[in-house]
Formats: structure tokens, C-alpha cells, sequence
């Protein structure tokens, strides 16, 4: 037991028991106090004692939460934190992460199939427009995996090194059950380099097991709490994952999902939703769905919801709003704004082009076909480079001066380049704006790091260079080597190498071998190290950029170390982010294998990208999802390149 602490005896003398002539000698002091507490009665004392043992217990308490916080820090972080004796204590939990990175404004803002092993999906198929598409319901047939069910794994050990109960959380725990990732102990049976496509279908049907338990139907799995959370309320994980159903042959679970959107699914729902994360997930997702399985059903669906978010479009500029209300026909820009973010508008093109050309109905590809018109002749560039938000009144750039090929810009760029495919390469607009584009990051935003030379794309704030990159800027290298397979620069695959080799790092460096979401590059000569991750950046959301990237680089290049870096990034999703009742969970700190701090939360994009891209990149079959013959829309859902023969509707 601990003495009673110094300010104990200070407070008993402020209570004010009397005292005698001021003498602040310490030996005064000390008989004084002593005095003092005989004076007191039992009660009183044992009143004290109770104060000074619960003090001590909240003590004992804390501890574990600031070590915690020190333990998360980069090493000069921990530097810098035990200099200064006084700095507010970090919260033990980070803000949740805002979505796909596309953080919340400033308020206000300042700113066909042969697969080569065994078993897979049917003849892949590129549906072209025709009239009046009755449904063709051509149901699965898929005679190899012959739909057995595949074991499910009966045990797991706990990223802490405790043995986990896989069953099913009792009623009583349902909303607070304690559910651990795995550890890397827990191997699952194809984590052996043998059957690479096998693990990540295994994967798959481990986080489709989660979904089915605890969020069917739902948005999203919260696998810790197996739980979910509701963001449209659309069954957006499972309109998401459709494809990547149908890609890895798991006919069973396409079969069932396929039922709930024949039974359940309906847009006739009054409920906000966002623009774009709707159009390139639930548009996306069943027009892709529809290509491949060349089910009118998903067609049907995707018409619905494709009209309903039509009225977005209505604002001054034609520039549309970031949200809809698909029951009643009416959007709105967010609560403290008129603006929109660039890569959101600009980056629902490939949809709708699709829809007009598969529907014969123009207003589609005209609705996104102007707001491309728009942002080509704007003012507010920087050589190509655009800023992140646009005004729906005016149709003007707005919070000027920040240049990013990361979060609110990205997908701007991808989808120059990947509509000049879509079209046939034919949009000559479109390809300009991209090559300018890659000029400008060439000239504004690349750097490399120090001590090893890493080629990175920082960002430029108001004339200022930050070595600042998003893991989402990791989409770039796949970009740059799909632009180069179609005729561009060759010094654009040079380029792609090297991010690639950048963006590997940023998982290689760190303790789990799990990519932040952000990273600082070192530039100064004599640094110690490439890469710095700021304590509110640890955070890790299952993203696919890295491996969407590898799966293009291996594609075009055929260099199997690209299949090396991404079967090492499996092993740690698995290995820190596995939740042993079913699901991945996103965390909070991929620097301390021990503390991952899992936030409870699988994001629809590791099912619709992540585990689509691992699994064509361990495929190894350039038809299964020909890259001459489709384009992945920026949620990895292949759509047609169109033929050159095909009638636009334009
Ligand atoms: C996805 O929704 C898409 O890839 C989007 O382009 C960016 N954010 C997430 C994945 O990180």
C-alpha cells in the first residue's frame, strides 16, 4: 500500500482545524499535520482513506491508457512528449476516420473466364444495348465448385495471444461481445504460398460470414461489436461485393445475395444519399454485376437508381449536388455549403455513360458529359491540376490553392483516362486534360525522400510544397501503367514503377505491415528515415489502392514481386485485422503490432475492391477481366469498353 499522498496532508490543513503561529519550516509542517489528523475522528479518517484508495485505484486505472498513448507514437514523437512535462493528453481514441476519404468540409470550409485453376466464374460477357432487355435470368452454372459449401475455420487465437471462441456471440453479447482480431498464429488452411487465389477466396467467405451473421442486409458490418451500421440503407456491402461474388466462382453466396436483391432491395426510400458513393458502389456494382451474368435484374436495379439520382443534377451550374433524397426526387449541397468536391463530380462518368448507352437514353451521359465540359474550361489550375472543391451556383472552382492527387482530387484524374478508354479513345478532350495533368504533377507535386531516394507525389498548398501522400494518391501507379498499356508516354510506366515501389513501402515500414492513410515523406539530406506517420494518420480502413495498383503492375509487366507484395499485404490483413467471429475490421494504429486498436468497422470497398484486386492479381490470367476489353470504375466494378462499332448516344 502506498502512504497517503503529500497533497493529501495539504488538503487536511486547508479544511481548517485551526493552527497555531505560521511556521513553514518543514518539520513544522510535518508535527503540524500529524496533530491534525490525531484531531480527527474515526469517521473522518476512514472517510480520508477511502478518498486516497480510490485516487490510487483511478491511478492504477489510467495508466494502461497513457502508456498506451506513448506506446503509439513515433520515436520522435516519444521524444519530443517526454521533453515537455505538460502536454494535454492525446485521446486513447482517434476521431473515427471520415469516410473514403473524402474528409468532412471545414465548417465553414477555408477550403470471360479461363481460369487457370480449378475453379471460377462463368464465361464473362459484354452486354451491348438492346431494346426492350426482358429478363434473361441466365442463373450461374458453375460445374467445378459444384456449390460446396467450404469449411469454416473452427478456431482462432486473439491478436493479444488469447485463445478466441469463434461461436456465435449469445444474445447477451450481441451488442458488446469482445471480438479480437487474429493473430498471425491463426493461420487459415490456404495461407500456404500453394493456392494464392484459394486464401483470398477464403478471406472472402470469412468477411461474407460476418456480414451474413451480424449486418445482412445492411450497409456495413461492425464485426467487433457484430453489429452493423446503416449509412443509405441499401445493402451497400452486399451490392458492393456482387461482382466479387461472381469473379471468385462463390456461386453459393452469389446465388443468396442475388435473392435479397430480387426480394429486398428497393430505392423507393426516403433517405439521403451521396452522389457519388452511391453512383460508383450501387450503379457501379450492378451494372457490372449485369455485364457479367447478363441478368436483366441487376439492369432493372440499376436503371432504378440511376434515374432517382438523376435530380442532383438540377442546380444553376449544372454542377450536381453532393446528395439526393431517392424518394422524393430532391437533392441538396451539404448543410454549411453550396460546394461540391471535384472528384466527386467528376468521377461518376463511366457510370453514366454506361447506363445512357445500355438504355438508349441520353440524359445521362449528358448530365456528366457537361459537367466534364465544365471543369476542361475552368480557370484555377495549376498545369492540369485541379482544385478539390467546385461551386454548384456559380460552377467555379472554389477554396482555391491546394493541389492533391489525393482525397476530394483523385479519381478526377483516373477518370480522364479511363473514359478516353471507356469511349473507345476517341474523347480527345479527355486525353489532353489527363496528359497535361500527369505533366503537372511531374513538375509540381513529385519529390523524392530522403535517406533512399523514394519517388513520392506530395501536394502544393497555397504555393507551399507538403510531402504529404494519402494512401489513396496509390491508385496512381495502376493509372499511370494502364495509361502507358494504351499507347501513352513509356516514361509514364517508369513513373508507375516507382510509386509502386513507394506505396510497397509505405506497408514494409510499418510494424504490422499495414499501409497509414497518411504519410509524410523526409526530404531533408541526413534523415534517418523515408517515411513519418503523424499520431492521428495510423489509421488503416482495408483500403485497395495498393493492391489495385499491384494488380496492374503485375498485369502489364508480368514481374511476380508485385504477387509477392500483395500476398505479404494479405497476410497482414489477415494476420491484424481478421475478427475471428466473422469479418475484417478497419484500425487505428498500424505502428504497434500488439495495440492495432480495431475500430469496428468493415468498410463495402474491401469486399468490392480489396479482396477483387488480390484475387486477379494471384489469378494470373490476363482474360479473367480482360484489361482490353474492360475498365474498372473507380470501386473496381469492370465496365465494357465500348466497341468501336457501338452507336453512341451522342
Ligand atoms: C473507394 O470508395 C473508391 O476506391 C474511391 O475512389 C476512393 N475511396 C474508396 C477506397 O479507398
Amino acid at each position: 500500500m502506498h502512504p497517503p499522498s503529500r497533497q493529501g496532508y495539504v488538503s487536511l490543513s486547508l479544511a481548517g482545524q485551526g493552527s497555531g503561529g505560521y511556521n513553514n519550516s518543514k518539520q513544522w509542517r510535518r508535527q503540524s499535520c500529524w496533530r491534525k489528523w490525531k484531531q480527527l475522528s474515526r469517521l473522518q479518517r476512514s472517510l480520508i482513506f477511502s478518498i486516497l484508495v480510490l485516487l490510487f485505484i483511478c491511478g492504477l486505472a489510467t495508466y494502461p491508457i497513457v502508456t498506451e498513448h506513448l506506446r503509439g507514437l513515433s520515436d520522435e514523437e516519444q521524444e519530443t512528449e517526454s521533453n515537455s512535462v505538460l502536454r494535454p493528453v492525446v485521446p486513447h481514441v482517434l476521431p473515427e476516420p471520415v469516410r473514403l476519404g473524402h474528409p468532412a468540409l471545414p465548417e465553414p470550409p477555408s477550403q470471360q473466364r479461363k481460369l487457370s485453376n480449378k475453379r471460377g466464374p462463368p464465361v464473362l460477357q459484354n452486354r451491348f444495348p438492346r431494346k426492350g432487355n426482358t429478363s434473361e435470368n441466365t442463373a450461374v452454372e458453375d460445374k467445378t465448385a459444384g456449390g460446396k459449401k467450404e469449411r469454416e475455420e473452427e478456431g482462432v487465437i486473439s491478436w493479444r495471444g488469447a485463445v478466441i471462441d469463434t461461436a456465435p456471440a449469445t444474445e447477451g453479447t450481441k451488442d458488446g461481445g469482445k471480438v479480437l482480431p487474429a493473430n498471425q498464429e491463426a493461420k487459415s488452411s490456404n495461407e500456404s504460398d500453394s493456392d494464392r487465389p484459394e486464401a483470398v477466396r477464403e478471406a472472402f467467405r470469412h468477411a461474407w460470414k460476418g456480414y451474413k451473421d451480424f449486418a445482412w442486409g445492411h450497409d456495413e458490418l461492425r464485426p467487433i461489436s457484430r453489429s452493423y451500421g446503416e449509412w443509405f440503407g441499401l445493402g451497400l456491402t452486399l451490392i458492393d461485393a456482387l461482382d466479387t461474388m461472381w469473379i471468385l466462382g462463390l456461386k453459393e453466396e452469389f446465388e443468396e445475395a442475388k435473392a435479397w436483391v430480387a426480394a429486398e432491395l428497393t430505392f423507393n426510400k426516403n433517405v439521403d444519399v451521396n452522389l457519388f458513393e452511391s453512383t460508383i458502389r450501387i450503379l457501379g456494382g450492378l451494372l457490372s454485376t449485369y455485364h457479367l451474368t447478363g441478368d436483366a435484374l441487376f439492369l432493372d436495379k440499376a436503371k432504378d437508381i440511376g434515374s432517382r439520382l438523376m435530380p442532383a443534377f438540377n442546380t444553376p451550374s449544372k454542377i450536381p449536388y453532393s446528395d439526393v433524397n431517392i424518394g422524393k426526387g430532391t437533392a441538396h449541397p451539404p448543410r454549411w455549403t453550396s460546394d461540391s468536391t471535384v472528384a466527386e463530380v467528376t468521377s461518376i462518368q463511366l457510370e453514366f455513360r454506361e447506363l445512357s448507352r445500355l438504355t438508349q437514353e441520353p440524359q445521362y451521359e449528358d448530365a456528366v458529359a457537361e459537367v466534364m465540359n465544365q471543369v476542361h474550361k475552368l480557370d484555377g489550375k495549376l498545369d492540369g491540376l485541379v482544385p478539390m472543391f467546385i461551386n454548384t451556383n456559380s460552377g467555379q472552382f472554389t477554396h482555391q490553392g491546394i493541389y492533391t492527387l489525393g482525397a476530394r482530387a483523385d479519381s478526377y484524374y483516373e477518370y480522364l483516362l479511363k473514359q478516353w478508354i471507356q469511349g473507345g479513345k476517341r474523347e480527345s478532350q479527355l486525353l489532353d486534360d489527363y496528359l497535361q495533368a500527369i505533366e503537372g504533377v511531374k513538375k509540381n507535386l513529385l519529390q523524392k525522400s530522403s535517406p533512399n531516394g523514394l519517388t513520392f507525389v506530395g501536394e502544393v498548398s497555397h504555393g507551399q510544397f507538403s510531402p504529404k501522400m494519402d494512401h489513396l494518391v496509390c491508385f496512381l501507379p495502376g493509372t499511370l501503367a494502364l495509361g502507358a498499356h494504351n499507347g501513352l508516354p513509356a516514361d509514364h510506366m517508369d513513373l508507375a514503377t516507382q510509386l509502386m515501389e513507394t506505396c510497397y513501402q509505405m506497408y514494409v515500414q510499418m510494424e504490422t505491415g499495414l499501409s497509414p492513410e497518411i504519410v509524410h515523406f523526409n526530404m531533408h539530406e541526413g534523415s534517418i528515415r523515408d517515411i513519418e506517420v503523424k499520431l492521428a494518420d495510423r489509421h488503416n480502413l482495408l483500403r485497395p489502392e495498393t493492391v489495385e495498383s499491384l494488380f496492374y503492375l503485375y498485369r502489364f509487366t508480368k514481374d511476380h514481386k508485385y504477387q509477392e507484395w500483395g500476398w505479404e499485404i494479405l497476410k497482414n490483413f489477415n494476420k491484424y485485422t481478421k475478427v475471428s467471429s466473422g469479418g475484417y475490421t478497419s484500425i487505428n494504429n498500424v505502428r504497434d503490432p500488439d495495440y492495432t486498436s480495431p475500430q469496428d468497422k468493415m468498410e463495402s470497398f474491401f469486399l468490392g475492391e480489396t479482396l477483387k484486386y488480390l484475387y486477379l492479381l494471384f489469378a494470373d490470367d490476363p482474360d479473367l477481366i480482360s484489361l482490353d476489353r474492360f475498365v474498372f470504375n473507380t470501386e473496381a466494378h469492370p465496365l465494357p469498353i465500348w466497341p468501336s462499332t457501338d452507336t453512341h448516344t451522342n
